[in-house]
């Protein structure tokens, strides 16, 4: 099973985060219900492994927290966005619990790519990217105002690929402090 760990949005955030649409060829842009914030992203996972897992993440203590909308902003860059983003305020709980997160997923034996955690929530990916059109909704999404998100639980998704595109599916929920 194909498998990563995120923070669930309000559905009211989520609803503001699709409002930010704006048209730009060739974007996909993620559909409300799946828009989310990934602490660490897994791969194939066999189901023993899974159920590991799910026994470390339950014993993960970390305090609950806020996050903050901050700007937009593009992987890998500027010239050719390829996945255009919602960021956020830097949060030292959040980096915590990515840490706490990523700790628990090696010590299940799951190798992980060694990237830096770069919270952010992506809201369209773009194969080809090409024409103006990305740039000028990042130039006009520099500042994000939403609401902030209070985080109290995270959350072990399934994500199965389909021709339709990926299912999210919970497989665990893991609650917070505070
Ligand atoms: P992102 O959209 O926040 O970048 C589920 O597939 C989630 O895992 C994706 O939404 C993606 O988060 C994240 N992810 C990170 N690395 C990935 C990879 N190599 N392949 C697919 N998804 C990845």
């Amino acid at each position: 099973m194909r498998l990563f760990i995120a923070i669930e949005l309000p559905a009211e955030v989520k609803k503001l985060l699709t409002g930010l649409r704006t048209a730009i060829p060739g974007a996909n842009w993620v559909p409300p219900e799946q828009l989310h914030l990934t602490l660490a992203f897994l791969g194939e996972v066999d189901e023993a492994t899974c159920a590991l897992l799910a026994e470390k993440l339950a014993g993960i203590v970390a305090p609950g927290f806020t996050l903050q909308f901050s700007s937009s902003g593009c992987f890998p860059d500027r010239r050719r966005p390829r996945v255009i983003w919602a960021g956020l305020s830097p949060s030292p709980l959040l980096t915590g619990l990515a840490e706490l997160v990523g700790r628990a997923v090696r010590s299940c034996g799951i190798v992980q790519e060694e990237r830096p955690f770069s919270p952010h929530i992506t809201l369209a990916r773009i194969r080809q990217p090409a024409g103006r059109e990305a740039g000028a909704f990042l130039e006009q999404h520099r500042q994000l105002e939403l609401p902030p998100v209070n985080v109290r639980e995270f959350i072990l998704f399934q994500s199965l690929l389909t021709r339709e595109g990926a299912i999210h599916t919970p497989l665990g929920q893991f609650p917070l402090c505070g």
